[in-house]
């Protein structure tokens, strides 16, 4: 068996989607434990984000390496919910008001999804209002804000200040795109910053592990 799932790791990690199905369908025929196929899925997601950040692989290999999770997430998740088993973290993620890019911010929510977060995508040009309204509704752990324009950076130092004064328990911000910096972060009370969506997994898990 741990070959058959050594087997799915594998086709995640090369974005094989036909062979990812068809390799979690006979692991789940087989009665494996539903945590372990998804340790196999999230495994091959985590090899394909650190590759990106190391620039061996770019944005098309990582889209057809989500697209092969996403299929197999689908066959997985009602094992997942049958065992009880929740994503570790909600995290709700948007680009900021005024913004309509949201390459780099799907490419966020598809890592945090491979990393088993519940992700709430509020798309583009969200106002802060609705980043506020979204984390309470959702018991948000984790709030992204993308931005990739200058001139909507003051829309993401409003959304910083709109959540710090919402002040929802254990609630932590996180903020990227190319203009911003870590000491933009800083600036504006943002809990981290990251340079890419691979790192964006990373500083998650770092933030709300050490909560
Ligand atoms: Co626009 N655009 N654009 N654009 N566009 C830029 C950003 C620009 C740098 C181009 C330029 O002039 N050289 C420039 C901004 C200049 C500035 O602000 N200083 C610019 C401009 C000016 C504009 C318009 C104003 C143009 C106009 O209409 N006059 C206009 C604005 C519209 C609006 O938003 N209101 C506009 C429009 C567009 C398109 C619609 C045509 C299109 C967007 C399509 C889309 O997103 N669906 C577009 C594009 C494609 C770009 C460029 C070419 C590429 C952006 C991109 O997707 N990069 C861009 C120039 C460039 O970057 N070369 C440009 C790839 C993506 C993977 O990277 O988004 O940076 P990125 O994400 C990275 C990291 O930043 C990080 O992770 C990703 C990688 O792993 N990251 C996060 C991102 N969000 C994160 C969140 C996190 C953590 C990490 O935590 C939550």
């Amino acid at each position: 068996m741990s070959e058959l799932l050594a087997k799915l790791t594998e086709t995640i990690k090369t974005g094989r989607r036909k062979e990812a199905v068809e390799t979690t369908q006979a692991v789940l025929d087989a009665n494996t434990p539903p945590a372990d196929v998804l340790g196999a899925l999230v495994t091959g997601m985590d090899d394909v984000g650190r590759r990106f950040k190391a620039n061996v692989i770019f944005v098309p290999e990582v889209l057809i390496a989500a697209r092969a999770m996403k299929e197999s997430m689908a066959l997985l998740e009602p094992f997942l919910a049958a065992a009880g088993i929740k994503p570790e973290f909600t995290a709700i993620i948007g680009t900021v008001q005024g913004d309509l890019h949201d390459i780099g911010k799907n490419l966020v929510a598809m890592m945090w999804k491979g990393a088993n977060f519940n992700v709430i995508d509020l798309g583009t040009n969200v106002p802060p209002e609705k980043f506020v309204e979204s984390a309470r509704a959702e018991n948000a752990h984790v709030v992204g804000l993308s931005g990739l324009l200058t001139t909507t950076m003051p829309a993401m130092k409003r959304a910083v200040e709109d959540l710090r004064q919402a002040a929802i328990p254990g609630v932590k911000v996180v903020v990227g795109g190319a203009p911003i910096t870590q000491e933009f972060a800083d600036e504006i009370g943002a809990d981290g910053y990251s340079t890419d969506a691979a790192s964006a997994v990373d500083l998650v898990r770092s933030l709300l592990k050490s909560a």
